[in-house]
């Protein structure tokens, strides 16, 4: 019977692929309009002539006399030995086929007032039905203007399926379908005229379903049952009347603000005040299912509104921040309020009672003016939300995003973090995306601004369902919010609700729209409201009174003309910028104590042990397996430990301390230059292996997390942000393949990572691995770009701060940290440092290439303990080491050492190599290992060491690039303290200004390296750059 089931196949392939132009039809359509004026409505189009449409129509054939095949019109055979087949072995034929013979066979002919029903007729109705379900929303009434010019697709013409308007009061066999919705219900025979009725209502309403693309059937049937349900929605009075309360509130709230700051930039919401009971509802409904807490992403518009209506961030506040903001009280101690930002952008959370009776926790992330840029960092968020409240199932916290229209069409990051979402490591179960779609986006139209039909088709890319809604259809509106949050609870994917609205006003309230939107315009000013809409269905349904909205519109303005009295005596609480995990972190006026990074020796041993223990039966890469040999051996004999094991000693006495590491970004697991090895994988089995997952008893999975992401930078990085933001008390790292791919995420570093604590006070530890290094690699591979972090550091070139260590707050202050570390224990305690303070801090590590396997980057485990005498145990302990004085046993004054080299990162080893060649006894080498803030303490001390040496800064970037600009005034403050000199005192070796990073040719490249070694060697005294 396999020739059946091929043949089959085929019937089925031909009527997807017929399914699968659907958008084809659209396009000729499209064109073809020019010629043929675009026709609404079925009625019309039914007359259409037979040239007109689109697909030949196959004759009518009674099943008895068949000579036709219902695909080509030509024969019967095929039909017949299927059906023959079936009656057979009703299994021997596809599914489809199995259900079409069990419900038409037999039963046609007996059913009254079918029996000229042909088996074409049949598939044709089929075929119909199916058009709706896939093009049904191209139809839908979504454009509250009523300005969209669309065209409806061929295939929901009657005329298109060989139908005319003298079969509408025909009675069709339908059948019995196992199939949710429409063809599911016990009603096999109806008139044409009633099932197209029916499926008018259920899919050309004010909702547009798009579901068909997802191919999952169970989903697909779900979304079908509640679609295509015999009732039409209906609210009860109650409901209703909640509803009208919200969107009162909604509608208010805007015209209170309008009238009390006419000329302050709001972002109002009018036009899509809709959006705050859709939300509303949707929380409620999200909140019955089990939902506990929801972080929220979203932009400008509509902002304040969910701020105050949905969030519930006191009213008070809002208006006391729009008549000038929230100033600290002058003497607070730990009052810290950073540089702020503009009201519209400030985040917030608040626990709100839910209409089921349940408490739900609500959050709106801080966001940049940079569209969309929020979405990952809310992600990620709510990803670690769930981590640390063991919501294994993600049915509890949820990431809900409000977009824009243009922005969601328009920006990358959104697909980005779309393919984030069912990725093991980054799945948070489900993101409910709400676009406020007002069909503009400043002062762009849709048709300028994006490619695609709707704003949405992006997630099309992700098997979401998408419902598009009419924003003046209240109701409406509520139905597929509510819709949105059972789709996620249930399916735990993404969604999407397109609220189609409009802008009443310009982009801001002091932009005037008809400069570029006239005709648009002069309808909105004659539109009225959706409240007014709502109001007056509420009234002609008579389940609402005029004095009920009365009450209700009473009520709001009183409270909203009282907080606005309260606002002028709103005193700020103590910002709570630190959630219930950050409780007793400090803020950036606050001491905190330094703390000692080493470990005991027998911890290091101990889980020395266990990150190079494999299993028993585990038969890794032959390579893999001498790597580990030799890193056992580097644990028991304590020598020769290289950067990949110092790593894996950060990252392993963390977790032993109970601390969560994660560390995500592409090829993470066995890294990039295939030193890492933190994921090993059975060379027979194919089955994994981590040893970090196994430091502690019964590990959980995922304390230990390190994870290949998707091959993106801005979402990922975003990500992991947003995760690090949650908890202190954990380790997050992101790296990038190369430095350079890190300028894809740049506005992740300019937007938050840089600014982000003191425009939002919100700290973050997260670590940044940006592989840097000049190896004659080319222009792309050389540069993590240093500069740039470095230029935006805000330590002031010229202040030297408090330096005493007891008093000290340098890094408390500024607003990242930039290192360029050179050895495997260094980079061990600048890792551990990120955990072992009070504090959080984002930092910037220009990671190694070449020195990950350097013969001379290499640390003992000495370095790593807290024993005092040994090589890391300084004054107070052992830390991680700002600056590494030179290596040779100098005194404390050195009279006779001529040039003092500062450098920082791999172009140490090759400086100390050429003054070994070269025996240079009179040239000292310093490694400024922390860039950023700058170490002026230690800095001093060695300037004061050698107080006869010429000051060299040598670095292996042009000189625009790398370290120097940014070095130079702080080392010349450093110097003038000590009256020891002038800028021009600082002499430079390194490459000449250049456009690209690096050269192409290696041997350029080599010859460069070599000449600039050569010159911080020079007998004479260095001359450049004068
Ligand atoms: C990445 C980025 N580019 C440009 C802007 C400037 N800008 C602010 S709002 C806006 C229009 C946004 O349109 P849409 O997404 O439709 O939202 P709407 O304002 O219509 O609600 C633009 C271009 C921005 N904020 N971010
Ligand atoms: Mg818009």
């Amino acid at each position: 019977m396999a020739w059946f089931r091929a043949a089959s196949g085929v019937a089925r392939l031909a009527i997807r692929k017929n399914l699968a132009q659907a958008p084809h039809h659209i396009a000729r359509t499209r064109t073809s309009a020019l010629l043929h004026p675009p026709t609404r409505g079925f009625h019309s189009t039914v007359l259409r002539s037979k040239a007109e449409s689109a697909a030949p129509i196959p004759r009518a054939v009674p099943l008895s006399r068949l000579t036709d095949s219902f695909l080509d019109g030509t024969s019967s055979v095929y039909l017949e030995e299927l059906q023959r087949a079936w009656e057979a072995d009703p299994n021997s034929v596809d599914e489809s086929w199995d259900n079409f013979f069990r419900n038409f066979v037999g039963q046609a002919a007996t059913s009254p007032g079918i029996s000229g029903q042909t088996i074409q007729e049949s598939m044709r109705l089929l075929l119909l039905v199916r058009a709706y379900q896939v093009n049904g929303h191209m139809k839908a009434k979504l454009d509250p203007l009523g300005l969209e010019e669309r065209q409806t697709p061929d295939d929901l013409d009657l005329g298109f399926h060989g139908f005319t308007e003298a079969d509408l009061d025909r009675e069709f066999f339908l059948g019995v379908w196992r199939m949710a919705g429409f063809l599911s219900e016990n009603r096999p025979v109806q008139t044409l005229r009633g099932i197209l009725n029916r499926l008018e209502q259920a899919y050309c309403g004010p909702i547009g379903y798009e579901y068909m693309h997802i191919a999952d059937r169970e989903k697909c049937n779900w979304l079908r049952d509640k679609i295509e349900t015999v009732k039409p929605r209906e609210y009860n009075r109650e409901r209703r009347e909640v509803i009208l309360d919200r969107l009162i509130w909604s509608t208010q709230f805007e015209n209170f603000l309008a009238t009390k700051w006419t000329a302050a930039k709001r972002f109002g919401l009018e036009g899509g005040e809709t959006l705050i009971p859709g939300m509303k509802e949707m929380f409620d409904r999200a909140a019955d299912m089990g939902v506990e807490t929801i972080v929220i992403g979203m932009s400008h518009r509509g902002r304040l509104n969910v701020l105050g209506n949905v969030v519930r961030k006191p009213l008070r506040q809002i208006f006391s921040e729009f008549s000038g903001g929230t100033k600290p009280v002058d003497g607070e101690n730990g009052l810290y309020t950073g540089t702020g930002d503009v009201k519209y952008h400030l985040g917030t959370s608040y626990d709100r009672p839910t209409r089921g009776g349940k408490r739900i926790h609500l959050s709106l992330v801080a966001n940049p003016s940079h569209l969309e840029a929020v979405d990952p960092v809310v992600i990620g968020k709510t990803r670690a939300k769930q981590y640390y409240s063991n919501d294994t199932e993600r049915t509890k916290n949820l990431g809900v995003l409000i977009h824009g229209d243009g922005s969601f069409a328009g920006q990358g990051v959104v697909y980005e973090t779309l393919h984030l979402s069912a990725l093991p490591n980054y799945t948070t179960g489900g993101t409910i995306h709400i676009v406020v779609n007002n069909q503009v986006a400043f002062t762009t139209d849709p048709r300028s601004g994006r490619s695609s039909q709707y704003c949405t088709d992006v997630a099309k890319a992700l098997d979401a369902p998408i419902f598009h809604v009419n924003g003046d259809d209240m109701e409406a509106v509520v139905h597929v919010c509510e819709l949105a949050a059972e789709w996620r609870q249930t399916f735990h994917s993404d969604v999407v609700v397109d609220i189609v609205c409009y802008r009443r006003f310009g982009h801001n309230e002091i932009d005037e729209p008809s400069f570029t939107q006239p005709t648009m315009y002069q309808v909105i000013r004659n539109h009225p409201s959706a409240l007014e809409i709502y109001q007056n269905k509420l009234l002609e349904s008579e389940q609402v009174s005029k004095e009920d909205i009365e009450r209700i519109q009473n009520k709001v303005n009183s409270i909203l003309n009282e907080e606005f009295i309260n606002s002028k005596d709103y005193v700020p609480r103590r910002r709570d910028w630190l959630s219930a995990y950050w409780t007793g972190f400090k803020s950036p006026e606050q001491i905190s104590r330094i703390r000692n990074t080493g470990v005991k020796p027998e911890i290091l041993k101990r889980v020395g042990r266990a990150i190079t223990t494999l299993p028993e039966n585990f038969k890794p890469h032959r390579a893999v397996k001498k790597i580990f040999e030799q890193r056992a051996q580097m644990i028991e004999t304590g020598e020769g430990i290289d950067w990949a094991v110092g790593e894996a000693l950060a990252f392993a006495t963390l977790i032993a301390e109970g601390n969560h590491v994660r560390l995500s970004g592409q090829d993470v697991e066995r890294g990039t230059f295939s030193h890492r090895h933190s994921v090993l994988h059975d060379q027979n089995t194919g089955e994994k292996y981590c040893p970090l997952d196994h430091i502690l008893m019964d590990q959980n999975e995922e304390l230990f997390t390190v994870s290949n992401s998707s091959l993106s930078e801005f979402a990922v990085l975003g990500f992991e942000l947003g995760y690090s933001m949650e908890n202190p008390n954990s380790l997050l790292l992101w790296e990038a393949q190369f430095g350079d791919f890190a300028n894809g995420a740049q506005v992740m570093f300019d937007q938050f990572l840089s600014s982000g604590e003191s425009k939002w006070l919100r700290q973050t530890g997260l670590v940044v691995l940006l592989p840097h290094g000049y190896d004659g690699q080319g222009p792309e591979h050389s540069s993590g770009r240093l500069e740039r972090f470095l230029q935006m550091s805000d330590d002031n070139p010229y202040i030297i701060p408090e330096m005493e260590p007891t008093l000290r707050k340098q890094i408390q202050e500024c607003n990242w940290q930039v290192v360029n570390v050179t050895t495997p224990a260094n980079y061990f305690h600048v890792l551990r440092r990120q955990i072992h303070r009070e504090f959080r801090k984002p930092l910037i590590v220009m990671a190694p290439k070449n020195l990950l396997r350097h013969k001379d980057c290499k640390s003992h485990l000495s370095e790593f303990d807290d024993l005092e005498g040994h090589p890391g145990f300084g004054k107070q302990g052992t830390r991680f080491k700002r600056l590494i004085k030179d290596q040779n046993d100098h005194k404390e004054v050195e009279e006779g050492i001529n040039r003092l080299i500062l450098c920082s990162g791999k172009v140490y080893y090759e400086l100390d190599e050429g003054r070994k060649k070269k025996d240079c006894k009179d040239v000292a080498i310093c490694r400024i290992e922390q860039l950023c803030p700058f170490p002026y303490d230690l800095m001093q001390r060695e300037l004061k060491r050698y107080p006869n040496a010429e000051i060299v800064w040598c670095q292996e970037e042009p000189m625009n690039m790398g370290a120097y600009n940014y070095i130079a005034p702080r080392l010349y403050t450093a110097m003038r303290a000590l009256g020891r000199g002038t800028f021009d005192d600082i002499k430079y070796v390194g490459r000449a200004p250049s456009a690209a990073t690096a050269t192409g040719f290696m041997s350029v490249h080599m010859q460069e390296q070599a000449e600039l070694v050569q010159k911080a060697m020079q007998q004479g005294p260095i001359s450049y750059p004068y």
